[in-house]
């Protein structure tokens, strides 16, 4: 079937039996003892959340349903004469586990061109928000504003059964993901564009064409970057914060709205998404210092001097991975083919030579290695987006695929509140001196 909604309607209810027989057979079995450390380290490694859509292995990186992000380029279906997969079909792949074929995927992009439309009220507020405000934080407040729509919160009030809470979560999120390009075009046009160029959607194109056409950019290497940056950033299981947000928002049956924007209001964190932008500042702080003429002995002092100064060197290190991401490598291979010679590549590749080791140097970093927002900006601004503090919403855009996709699951599993108990640190020296 081309219909994603009747293709989960059978498989929701398949994986549901096989994690009762599961549970029935393994609810006591202990995976894991709970340290203090772990319990003041942000649950770094506490094994704690149940995700369907994706698992991260920490040298390998992200598999979505189990695949690699080569074997997604390899295998899902792309645009015509495209060489990077289209979005729609990493959200099929998402939702279902399966490979989609053409058809599948096209069938999305039909979907989500007929509902891209958006109500007047969060056009008016988006003409509102003063320019002061920062790009993420308008694109936390307009997806929190399209609450009005949701098919979800009136099913709810409607007091419709609990095995049909997914079905609604389905139709607010197929409806978010066919707006979120409009409503990220309107910010950019608003902010960097006086208002000027958001185009429409063409019914003939797909969700990343009609995205850069909204944006005012009709190169077709750009479209397939952004097919490219929009699949890698999907997803990365669902521990990280914004997916995390997401998860626990939509646990108090919050709709997938308000789910949604409290999942961008974490990826506006420097520490999460705004790394993107944070990097392209440094690399801008090093070429207006040192031009493009450095040696590595120049850069290497540079990287350490910053690093001395107690700044993170943004894009490099990670919670979770322990090698070169891999979303990282597929936007240098992208970048050896389309821009090898563009100076601020240069320059990317050159701190991926020094970076690590004055990071080993330094002895803190448990990964010294780049991930995904190391390469992204440099990307985005050899094609002319140049607007750096407007990268985050691009992230936003694509990881609302990821948490979306999960959100659906969430819902179709009828996993319950997430309620994890808290002590404070009185309680918790008690505990260790009675273990
Ligand atoms: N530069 C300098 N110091 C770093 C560092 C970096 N890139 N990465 C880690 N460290 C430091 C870190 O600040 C901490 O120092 P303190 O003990 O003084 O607090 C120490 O090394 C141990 O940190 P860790 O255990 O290796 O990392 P965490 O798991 O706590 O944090 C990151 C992971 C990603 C927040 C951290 O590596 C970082 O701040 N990186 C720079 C910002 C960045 O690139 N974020 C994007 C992450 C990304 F993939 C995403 O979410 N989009």
């Amino acid at each position: 079937s081309t219909n994603l909604k009747e293709v989960l309607s059978k498989k929701i209810p398949a994986h549901n039996a096989k994690i009762k027989e599961f549970r029935t057979q393994h609810n006591s079995t202990i995976v894991q003892n709970v340290t203090i450390d772990m319990i003041y380290g942000g649950m770094r490694s506490m094994k704690g959340m149940v995700t369907e859509t994706s698992v991260l292995d920490h040298e390998e990186g992200i598999r979505f349903r189990g695949y690699s992000i080569p074997e997604c380029q390899k295998l899902l279906p792309k645009a015509e004469g495209g060489e990077q997969p289209i979005p729609e079909a990493i959200w099929w792949l998402l939702c279902t586990g399966d490979i989609p074929t053409k058809a599948q995927a096209d069938a999305i992009t039909k979907d989500w061109n007929a509902r891209a439309a958006l109500p007047a009220h969060v056009l008016r507020l988006l003409d509102v928000l003063p320019e002061s405000l920062h790009p993420m934080k308008q694109f936390v407040a307009a997806v929190a504003a399209l609450n009005s729509e949701s098919k979800f919160a009136d099913a709810y009030t409607r007091g419709v059964p609990k095995v049909s809470y997914w079905e609604y979560a389905y139709e607010d999120s197929m409806n978010l993901l066919a707006q979120l390009p409009s409503v990220a075009a309107i910010i950019y046009s608003n902010l960097f564009r006086n208002g000027s160029v958001v185009g429409v959607v063409d019914s003939n194109k797909d969700w990343s064409a009609n995205f850069c056409n909204l944006l005012g950019f009709n190169d077709p290497i750009f479209s397939e970057l952004m097919r490219l940056y929009l699949v890698i950033h999907a997803d990365h299981e669902g521990g990280n914060v914004s997916a995390h947000a997401c998860h626990l928002v939509g646990s108090a049956l919050s709709d997938p709205y308000l789910s949604y924007s409290a999942a961008i209001a974490g990826l506006a964190g420097p520490l999460h998404g705004l790394a993107n932008q944070e990097t392209l500042v440094f690399l801008s702080k090093i070429v207006a210092d040192l031009g493009h003429g450095y040696t590595e002995d120049q850069l290497g002092d540079w990287v350490r001097k910053h690093l001395h100064s107690g700044q993170v060197v943004p894009g490099y290190g990670h919670a979770v991975l322990r090698k070169t991401d891999a979303r990282y490598e597929c936007q240098r291979q992208f970048a050896l083919k389309h821009l090898p010679n563009d100076d601020l590549f240069r320059l990317v590749s050159t701190l991926y030579k020094i970076t690590p080791n004055i990071l080993l140097e330094q002895g803190k970093a448990k990964n010294p290695w780049p991930n995904v927002d190391a390469h992204s900006g440099v990307l985005l601004t050899h094609f002319g987006l140049t607007e750096m503090n407007y990268y985050t919403v691009l992230f936003g855009v694509s990881r609302a695929l990821g948490c979306l996709s999960q959100l659906i699951w969430a819902r179709g599993m009828g996993l319950p509140l997430e309620r994890p108990k808290s002590h404070s640190t009185e309680g918790l020296i008690k505990l260790a001196a009675a273990a």
